[in-house]
């Protein structure tokens, strides 16, 4: 039998040795190189091994500060422990890590205290960490030999988003749910690694369309994983209301019906979070050291609360309510469409300091994090004269100071006569840079000693378009164009820097940035994630990763970004998570072992390998298959095609074949596609 040459990279085998029915099965070591990791005792016994080469250069994203790459590499067996030294917070890492790597591996790996030993994963907070300048003690340093991985960290979040670099280090099947016959190996390297910003956030919008909790904390879980650390929650808008108010049923009953396009609330039927829902959710972005920040915009983008409470006569907290009503429309009407800029509660209005102060003070109690956002955007001056406004920002700024909190909101805020205090922040979201028109914002925040979150819509803004024109609108049903009217895919998001976007807007005002994903044409949470994904990365980066030249597609920069992006593919979809697979990315082929069918006789068949080719139709893959025996055949290529809303699925490849005798053979499958390396995968057949 052959064993396949040296691969490129993505080039896996694996090993699997396959029992047949009249073999009784035990372990079946493999010598394979000389390596062989894992087997069970099942009828179909699994022995992996790898390339000759090692595992391949890790992909990481975002960037670490240095990578040092060796030679050898660490493989991760069955026996390996997670050693932790550092405390109760330390511990929940730990566990955090065994809970990452156990579906995938199907490995024990205990949390056990203390310093680790041979073949294990070893986490410490405190101990030597070589990181350099990081005020947020986010960093940390990793080393993989053959010996071992060994995590340092200064705190505990450091150690939270140095095991999300394990995950990476390993290979993209570690993100399945189920066992998978891969060789867990990493490539040795030495990290040292921190963010280049404080705040990297992402915001989601469940106002325009209600997500409900569990949907939202997957978005948290997947935007942990690439170390962002803010949680923006855009509760409420023209369209919704969406968290339960003790003392104003109404919010919910009324202004929690309903979403954009509804027209009149019987398409979709909205829906909201009770307070113990939400309380949880804080929690979970807690768990993921995200801080979770919730925005009940004002003093405009909430009809809902007028529309709920202009008539809520009967309640003995109000006094006349009609009195909040500051919309272009007297009496309020709903509106489902997109429109914005059209409604505004009163800041003369007692009854909307007495529904604005339950709503500050009972979701500031519930939140964990330090921040409350007041929203601030897009109130026309013929809505509420810019004295009103700022007059309203100046009375809601002190309520939300008392709540405990610092306010935050979009940099209107800065706009003429507002008197917020420090700290404050103020987030950008005007595309406009240098010193452009629009740019005001940006620059009035800075001159108020606001600290900046750099959104500029063309750059983050995730509702938009990925490409532009009608033929182009991939998808046609999702996502806005005002922000991006050539397009916002990759290449836009990753291309441009927060601390010079805005002149005078610099590293010493900017404290992050932030992707918002806005609701009106996003109805579910794989749209969302279709729309999020993969270009959340990019900001992902910048967020995280030093300054670089990041200018065009042709820069080194971005050049390399978009091969390690690449890499992301096959982790999302083992992730089960939805994405855009842009042509702009240079998607490869990742193969795994899958369970094939062995018998009657001398026969095998069934799936043999499950591959991962983004943005490629099972037509486009070609599959051989090396049977051991000198004979090979064309392999199926099956699965789910994408839509214009969902990537396509994992592929299984299939094949049968009959041996002509007993005997042990290697296998090998090998797909291709053009415009990429190929990969293989290898595994032992027993029959007879
Ligand atoms: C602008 S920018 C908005 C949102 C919309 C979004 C759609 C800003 C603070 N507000 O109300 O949902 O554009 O892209």
């Amino acid at each position: 039998m052959s064993i396949p040459s040296a691969p490129a990279r993505r080039f896996r085998r694996a090993a699997i040795a396959v029992g047949a029915v009249l073999v009784a099965v035990a372990l079946f070591a493999v010598g394979l190189n000389g390596r062989a990791e894992g087997a069970t005792t099942s009828s179909t016994s699994v022995a992996a091994s790898a390339p000759a080469g090692g595992p391949p250069v890790p992909q990481i994203v975002p960037k670490p500060v240095s990578m040092q790459v060796g030679t050898g590499w660490f493989t991760l067996g069955a026996q390996a422990r997670i050693a932790v030294s550092g405390g109760a917070q330390a511990m929940a890492v730990a566990h955090d890590l065994a809970g990452y790597l156990r579906p995938a591996t199907g490995f024990p790996l205990p949390v056990v205290a203390g310093r680790g030993g041979a073949g294990d994963i070893s986490l410490a907070v405190g101990a030597n960490h070589a990181v350099g300048s990081d005020p947020d003690g986010e960093g940390y340093s990793l080393g993989v030999t053959s010996q071992g991985v060994r995590l340092t960290a200064g705190s505990a979040h450091g150690l939270y988003n140095g095991i999300q670099t394990i995950r990476q280090l390993l290979p993209a099947w570690i993100n399945s749910s189920s066992v998978v016959s891969v060789p867990w190996e990493m490539r040795a390297v030495q990290i040292v690694d921190y963010p280049r910003y404080t705040y990297r956030g992402v915001m989601l919008d469940i106002a325009r369309h209600y997500e409900p909790p569990a949907a939202v904390e997957q978005l948290i879980a997947q935007a942990a994983s690439y170390k962002f650390n803010v949680f923006h929650l855009h509760l409420s808008d023209d369209q919704g209301f969406r968290i339960a108010i003790k003392g104003f049923p109404r919010l919910t009953r009324i202004g929690g019906q309903g979403s954009v396009g509804t027209d009149g609330r019987t398409m979709d039927p909205g829906g909201f979070w009770t307070q113990a829902q939400y309380r949880q959710v804080v929690a979970d972005a807690k768990a993921h050291f995200m801080t979770l920040i919730p925005e009940v915009d004002s003093p405009g983008h909430n009809n809902a609360i007028i529309m709920s409470e202009y008539n809520d006569l009967s309640n003995p907290l109000l006094n006349g309510p009609q009195d909040i009503n500051c919309s272009a429309n007297h009496p309020p009407v709903w509106n489902y469409t997109e429109a914005v800029g059209y409604s505004a509660l009163c800041p003369d209005s007692q009854n909307t300091w007495t529904i604005m102060t339950a709503i500050i003070d009972q979701l500031s109690a519930m939140t964990s994090g330090p921040y409350y956002d007041m929203g601030g955007d897009e109130v026309p001056s013929t809505i509420l004269s810019q004295s009103q406004y700022a007059d309203f920002l100046n009375k809601e700024a002190p309520i939300v100071r008392a709540a405990g909190k610092t306010v935050m909101g979009w940099a209107d805020i800065a706009g003429a006569g507002t008197s917020l205090g420090t700290p404050t922040i103020a987030e950008y979201w005007n595309p406009a840079s240098g010193s452009q028109s629009g740019t005001e914002t940006g620059t009035e925040a800075v001159a108020k000693g606001m600290q900046i979150v750099m959104a500029p819509a063309n750059h983050t803004y995730l509702d938009q378009k990925y490409l532009a024109g009608s033929a182009g609108n991939v998808p046609s049903t999702l996502g806005l164009s005002w922000a991006c009217n050539t397009g916002c895919d990759v290449d836009q998001f990753y291309n441009w820097d927060p601390g010079s976007y805005v002149n005078g807007v610099s590293d010493s005002s900017v404290i992050g940035v932030e992707g918002a994903m806005w609701g009106e044409t996003v109805p579910t949470i794989s749209d969302a994630e279709y729309m999020v994904f993969p270009r959340l990365l990019a900001l992902s980066e910048i967020g995280w990763s030093p300054a670089a030249q990041r200018t065009s597609e042709q820069s080194p920069a971005y050049q390399d970004f978009i091969g390690r992006l690449a890499e992301q593919g096959a982790r999302l979809q083992t992730a089960g998570v939805n994405f855009y697979p842009t042509p702009e990315v240079p998607w490869g082929l990742d193969l795994s072992v899958a369970q094939p069918t062995l018998g009657p006789g001398l026969t095998i068949g069934g799936t043999l390998a499950t591959l991962s080719a983004p943005g490629r139709a099972t037509s486009a893959v070609n599959a051989t298959i090396q049977w051991g025996d000198g004979t090979s055949s064309t392999g199926t290529v099956t699965g789910a095609a994408a839509t214009g809303t969902t990537v396509n699925g994992l592929y299984s490849i299939g094949g049968d074949h009959r041996y002509g005798q007993a005997g042990v053979y290697l296998a090998t499958v090998t797909t291709t596609a053009s415009g990429t390396a190929p990969a293989s995968v290898s595994f032992f057949v027993r029959v007879g």
